[in-house]
């Protein structure tokens, strides 16, 4: 029902309303009746006029009914409004946090699908925002020479250095199709950057194998070619690339999705110079020099789930 045809209808209970109708004049049916009236033809035209007859009680049903209508459709309105604005809908990434008016960058708790919930550090500022935050390294404070099980849960400091967690990873980038940013500070001060599309990052029973494609950026491809891409995760306790000879992990003093070995390693040691151990992004680097800080971070840019 639309509010004009409601005021329509108001307007005959107020103005042509029951005072013109007795129920003995009345018939059942509403009588409606359109003549001319010559009288204010003053321009020579005809004016219509249309006048009707209601009985009471019709016009009272009629009046309950458009109130009942114009409630129950309020009801709906305000049931959509409910759902837009629940507060109890929760945030399953930074990308939710940024639509729900979150602009600041910061650490907020997430609840992304299947989970109770985790803190992470959202990235507002960087190409647009809503980023999700997943490795952070600034200063070298943190120690990221740690075993499988640190890897999976995640350890540090969301406000300094950290590494999220496997485990979250996974659980977050199984919600839908998201972007992989990489961000880089070159010892020399400047800034690089890396993106990708994040095909998969597996779960536990797959060693967290991550898929990526599609580089985009200023830094160089040193992560998406077949070194990285379509391998398991390897910390120094678990073995988990293809080098038959040793534990790259080890060799290279990091955690990452190596293959034999690397031409990345952001998780090496930090400001080594050592060839392959520090902070490598072989297109920006090479094996002798370290970047001085690096965020990974991924957003969501569809909802779709993966089958
Ligand atoms: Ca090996």
């Amino acid at each position: 029902m639309k509010a004009d045809n409601i005021l329509f209808l108001l307007l005959v209970k107020t103005h042509l309303g029951i005072s013109n109708c007795s129920e003995a004049s009345c018939q059942c049916n509403p009588i409606i009746q359109i003549g001319t009236d010559s009288s204010f033809n003053t321009e020579k035209k005809h004016i219509v006029t249309v006048t009707s007859h209601f009985q009471a009680g019709q016009l009272e049903q009629i009046y309950e009914n458009v109130s009942s209508a114009l409630l129950d459709n309020q009801n709906v309105h305000f049931q959509n409004l409910l759902k837009r604005l629940d507060l109890t809908s929760k945030p399953t990434d930074c990308h939710d946090l940024q639509l729900m008016g979150s602009a600041t960058s910061g650490v907020y708790k997430i609840f992304p699908t299947g989970t109770f919930g985790f803190l992470v550090r959202c990235d507002h500022e960087t190409e647009d925002g809503g980023w999700t935050v997943f490795q952070r390294r600034t200063d070298g404070k943190e120690d990221f020479y740690r075993g499988w099980f640190d890897y999976q849960v995640g350890f540090g400091n969301l406000d300094g250095e950290f590494w999220l967690g496997n485990q979250q990873l996974h659980m977050i980038t199984s919600q839908g199709w998201y972007e992989l940013r990489v961000d880089l500070i070159l010892i020399n001060g400047s800034r690089v950057f890396a993106k990708y599309n994040v095909l998969d990052v597996k779960g536990i029973d797959e060693q967290y194998r991550i898929f990526v494609d599609g580089y985009s950026g200023t830094g160089g491809d040193s992560l998406s070619i077949k070194i990285h891409s379509g391998h398991k995760f390897s910390t120094h306790d678990r073995d988990n690339d293809i080098n038959e000879h040793g534990n790259c992990a080890q060799l290279y003093h990091g955690a990452w999705w190596y293959e034999k070995c690397h031409t990345s390693n952001l998780n090496g040691l930090y400001g080594s110079t050592e060839y392959g151990k520090g902070l490598n992004w072989h297109a920006s680097t090479g094996y002798y020099q370290s970047v001085s800080g690096t965020e990974m971070k991924v957003r969501r840019w569809m909802n779709k789930r993966k089958e």
